[in-house]
C-alpha cells in the first residue's frame, strides 16, 4: 500500500530526488556568452571545479548547458552546443554522484547526454522546437523539466503581451505535460517550469511569481528559474547581475511559499539556506 503521508518523488534515468524539501538545482553553463557566469566554467577542469563546490554547497542536481538562451541570442548549432556538453557531463559523471540535467532543446544533445549518462533533459522550449526530443527521454526513462517560452531567445521579447499570462502559461504547460506522457514519459518524471523572464515583461514576470501556486493544477513539481534574472534589476535599479542576489533570494523564500520545490540558481549555498528556513517557517516544523 502506498503511504499516503510519503513526500513526492521527481524521478531521472536510475536516480530520484525526494521532494521532501526545496530542492536546488546549480547552474553550470559551459557557454562563452551566459548573461551571468558566461565563460568562468568552460572547460573539463573548470567545469569540475564548479561541481564539486556547488555539491560541497548542497546542490540536490546539476543543470549543465551549452547554450545561452538570454533574450536575444541567436543560439549556436548542435555540434557546438555537443562540443561544449558532451565532455563536461562525461567527466563530472565519472568523479561526482549528483544527479544532472542537460539544458538543451536539441533531441541529438539530449540523447548524446543521456547516453553519456545525464538523468534529466531540461527543455526550455517545454517540447516545443523539438518535440522529437522527448524521445530519448523516453528511452533512457530520465526526467524531463518542461519550461514555457512564448518563441525562440533571439524573438522571445518581441512576445510578451498576453490576455491572462497566467492562464496561458498554465495551458501551454499543460499540453507540454500532455504530449510528454502520451509519448510515454511517466508522471513522476516531469516537472514544470512557467519560464520567469522568457518572453515575459517586468509585469508578466510579477504576475506569474505573486499567482506561482496555481501551477500545482498541473500535478507536477514546479521548478523556478529567477536567479540573479533582469527583472530583479530593472526592480531595484541594478544593471549588473553579479548584484542581484538579495533579489534573487527573496523570489527564492516566497517560491516556496507558493509551492516550488525546485530552484534553478547560480548561488547554491545562499539559495538553499533561504529555502530550508523558509520551508521550516511555512510548515512550523524543522525539515525531516
Ligand atoms: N533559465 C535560463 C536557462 N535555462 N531552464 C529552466 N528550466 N528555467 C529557467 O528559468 C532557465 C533555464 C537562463 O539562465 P542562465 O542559464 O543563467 O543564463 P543563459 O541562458 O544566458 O545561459
Amino acid at each position: 500500500m502506498p503511504d499516503p503521508q510519503a513526500a513526492p518523488v521527481l524521478r531521472g534515468a536510475g536516480c530520484a530526488i525526494v521532494l521532501d524539501r526545496p530542492r536546488i538545482m546549480g547552474i553550470l553553463n559551459v557557454t562563452p556568452d551566459s548573461f551571468f557566469d558566461g565563460g568562468r566554467h568552460a572547460g573539463v577542469d573548470r567545469a569540475l571545479r564548479r561541481v564539486e563546490a556547488m555539491v560541497a554547497e548542497g546542490a540536490d542536481l546539476i543543470d549543465i548547458g551549452g547554450e545561452s538562451t538570454r533574450p536575444g541570442s541567436a543560439g549556436v548549432d548542435a555540434k557546438t552546443e555537443l562540443e561544449r556538453v558532451l565532455p563536461v557531463v562525461e567527466a563530472v559523471r565519472k568523479r561526482f554522484a549528483v544527479p544532472l540535467s542537460i539544458d538543451t532543446t536539441k533531441a541529438v544533445v539530449a540523447a548524446a547526454c543521456l547516453d553519456a549518462g545525464a538523468h534529466f533533459v531540461n527543455d526550455i522550449s517545454g517540447l516545443n522546437f523539438e518535440p522529437e526530443l522527448v524521445r530519448p527521454v523516453v528511452e533512457h526513462g530520465a526526467g524531463l523539466f518542461v519550461m514555457h517560452t512564448p518563441a525562440r531567445p533571439e524573438v522571445m521579447q518581441q512576445h510578451t503581451g498576453y490576455r491572462d499570462i497566467v492562464a496561458e502559461v498554465l495551458s501551454s504547460l499543460k499540453s507540454s505535460v500532455d504530449r510528454a506522457v502520451q509519448a510515454g514519459v511517466s508522471r513522476d518524471r516531469i516537472a514544470v517550469d512557467p519560464g520567469i523572464g522568457f518572453g515575459k515583461d517586468l509585469q508578466g514576470n510579477l504576475t506569474l511569481l505573486s499567482r506561482l501556486d496555481e501551477l500545482a493544477t498541473l500535478g507536477c513539481p514546479v521548478l523556478l528559474g529567477t536567479s540573479r534574472k533582469s527583472f530583479i534589476g530593472r526592480l531595484l535599479g541594478l544593471d549588473d547581475p553579479a548584484d542581484r542576489l538579495h533579489g534573487t533570494l527573496a523570489t527564492v523564500a516566497l517560491g516556496v511559499a507558493r509551492g516550488a520545490m525546485l530552484h534553478r540558481v547560480h548561488d547554491v549555498r545562499a539559495a538553499r539556506e533561504t529555502a530550508l528556513v523558509a520551508w521550516a517557517v511555512l510548515r512550523g516544523a524543522e525539515p525531516c
